[in-house]
């Protein structure tokens, strides 16, 4: 199948996940229960294995109905970095996550005008959702101990759970003495551990731009559009 081909199949999988959610969300809240939706936020330039074990352990750990992926629009801490369109971004999303029933990808960060904050995308899935939802927002560790200058970090540790994924063995203690955030925000925290957290994003583009393998660091259709859309060619993108 061409690439075009690809992404519109991918395309009308999506939109049906997300009439299954709407369908879902109301079964669950007709039956007075709880919907419980995770959201993967990312620049994903690319998306790739970490992030789509991360969102799988994540779903499995905190029993979440569905995971949406968000990727930004104008990510607020990389304005001053090269970065791919957001329709490129959003199109590997697409691609990663078809075959996943559980995972749907979202266009709000790339629609709305301005920098995409994390906490606007919570009020506003929060505002879509109605209050028969608990909101956990999904995060590697290493964005997480930045999340101090993050956009009104408290409002928006009042609107979700923040998960965090670290590394199998990761030392927690150090890891909380590493948060410049007050320790009532911190025991809020939920920390997970996945396995594949050395796979990075920056690394697979150096390894693009490189001519090295990035076989098995991010799906096979990933990998084929970074290839026929000629990405990460630029070394100052690339890095
Ligand atoms: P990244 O640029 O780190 O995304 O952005 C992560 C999220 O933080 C986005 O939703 C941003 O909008 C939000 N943010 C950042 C800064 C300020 C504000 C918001 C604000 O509102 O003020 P990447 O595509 O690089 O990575 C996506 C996620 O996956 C990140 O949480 C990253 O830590 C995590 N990750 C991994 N997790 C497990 N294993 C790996 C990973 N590689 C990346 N191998």
């Amino acid at each position: 199948m061409d690439l075009i081909a690809q992404i519109s199949q991918a395309a009308i999988i999506n939109q049906h996940k997300q009439q299954t959610l709407i369908r879902e969300y109301q079964e669950t809240s007709n039956a007075g229960l709880v919907y419980r939706l995770g959201i993967m936020g990312g620049t994903f330039d690319p998306i790739h294995y970490g992030h789509l074990v991360t969102a799988e352990s994540a779903r499995w750990e905190f029993k979440l109905n569905t995971v949406i992926f968000i990727p930004s629009g104008r990510p607020p801490h990389k304005a001053e970095k090269c970065i791919s369109d957001a329709e490129l971004r959003y199109q590997m999303t697409l691609l990663a996550t078809a075959n996943n029933p559980s995972f749907i990808v979202s266009r709000l960060e790339i629609d709305r005008p301005g920098s995409s904050y994390t906490v606007d995308t919570v009020k506003q899935m929060f505002k879509d959702m109605g209050h028969l939802t608990d909101l956990f927002f999904i995060t590697g560790a290493d964005a997480v101990l930045e999340i101090s200058t993050w956009r009104d970090v408290a409002e928006l540790f009042g609107l979700c759970t923040l998960v965090a994924a670290t590394r199998p063995g990761f030392d927690l203690i150090e890891t909380k003495q590493g948060f410049d955030l007050p320790g009532n925000l911190i025991n809020k925290i939920r920390f997970i551990e996945v396995p594949m957290l050395a796979i990075s994003s920056t690394d697979i583009r150096n390894r693009v731009w490189a001519g090295k393998p990035v076989r098995y660091l991010l799906p096979e259709s990933v990998k084929d559009y970074i290839k026929q859309c000629l990405l990460y060619q630029n070394l100052e993108c690339a890095l």
